[in-house]
């Protein structure tokens, strides 16, 4: 599955665009900058694409200010590198005008990658594609600078949650001390991170937690958003990111599923679960993928029948595990 070309071709050649997934997270973002800054400052053409600015989260991040939404101002790339890109339709940043060109570098950590690009290097043990991105460029002969380890650090503590998921091991806290290399703190970054959310936020978090139904004998907590939630107050879709995190913690409660109704007559659907359940399964049997503890789908279903699938599909699982 894995090419072990990628480095050499890190090295060796020039011109790269470096892409993520729609609705970016901490991860998509800190790989995508990461890989970004580090191939210009191995002194190599570099266009970060994408097709909309960054959430504003993520404006302390070296780089993110040189992010291209227009594919016109990206100039006949060799290379597209794809980064925690679990599917190549949600690769946000409109490359069809070279995806014929340039050949494709997919670098991802989802189990459920179908390893769409010429090279791949996937793997599904590490806890973030920073990481991946990280073992490339080391592997490439790159010395990982403040600015990149900024970035990649990023990748790393958001898609661990701050260092407390699964998989974490004494592994993953050596490459995050690489990253932050030293006369970095990590709370210069975790601050940014954990405690500037717009305001927004809150209120968004206080209509999940009023909403939130304590279903399947307390196993699983589910709740809903609708778009008019968002505009009433003022948030922006990316001020919800990971709130159906808060759902997962409490005893006894083994999925958490955050149902948000979009405008457009899609449903946006966000599982998390904990111990041996495996979310992605049921993610993947609606449309979607993703992790075994963490996991989602688009899905274009009426909400009451989508619903009634998802409470099923848990039960059925959460009965036989
Ligand atoms: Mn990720």
């Amino acid at each position: 599955m894995n090419d072990h070309e990628i480095p050499e071709l890190l090295r060796s050649q020039d011109r790269f665009v470096v892409v993520s997934h729609a609705n970016p997270d901490g991860d998509a973002i800190g790989s995508l900058l990461g890989m970004y800054l580090a191939l210009r400052e191995m002194g190599k053409k570099a266009w970060p694409l994408g097709d909309r600015p960054f959430p504003v989260t993520y404006d302390f991040l070296p780089g993110a200010s040189d992010l291209i939404t227009d594919p016109k101002d990206v100039d006949a790339p060799e290379w597209i590198i794809a980064v925690d890109v679990a599917e190549e339709h949600r690769i946000s940043g409109d490359i069809s005008s070279f995806r014929h060109t340039a050949r494709l570098i997919n670098i991802d950590h989802h189990p459920t990658n179908p390893a769409f690009g010429a090279l791949n290097f996937i793997d599904a043990r590490a806890t973030s594609s920073a990481e991946l991105v990280h073992k490339l460029l080391k592997e490439a002969g790159y010395r990982i600078s403040t600015d990149v380890g900024k970035c990649l650090y990023t990748g790393l503590v958001t898609d661990t949650g701050g260092f407390r998921f699964a998989g974490v091991t004494g592994k993953t806290l050596e490459i995050a001390a690489e990253m932050l290399g030293p006369g970095l703190d990590s709370y210069e970054i975790t601050r940014h991170l954990f405690e500037e959310y717009p305001l927004a936020r809150l209120h968004l978090e206080r209509i999940v937690l009023e909403r939130a139904e304590i279903l399947l004998d307390d196993r699983l907590i589910l709740s809903t958003l609708h778009e008019t939630d968002f505009s009433n107050v003022r948030a922006e879709l990316s001020d919800g990111e990971n709130l159906v995190n808060r759902l997962r913690e409490f005893r006894g409660v083994r999925a958490a599923c955050l149902i948000t109704v979009m405008g457009n007559g899609l449903i946006r659907v966000s599982f998390r679960s904990k111990g041996n359940l495996d979310v992605a399964k049921i993610a993947q049997s609606l449309g979607g993928g993703g992790h075994r503890a963490a996991a989602g789908v688009k899905s274009t279903l009426p909400l009451l029948e989508l619903r009634k699938t998802i409470i099923e599909a848990l039960q059925l699982a959460l009965n036989a595990g």
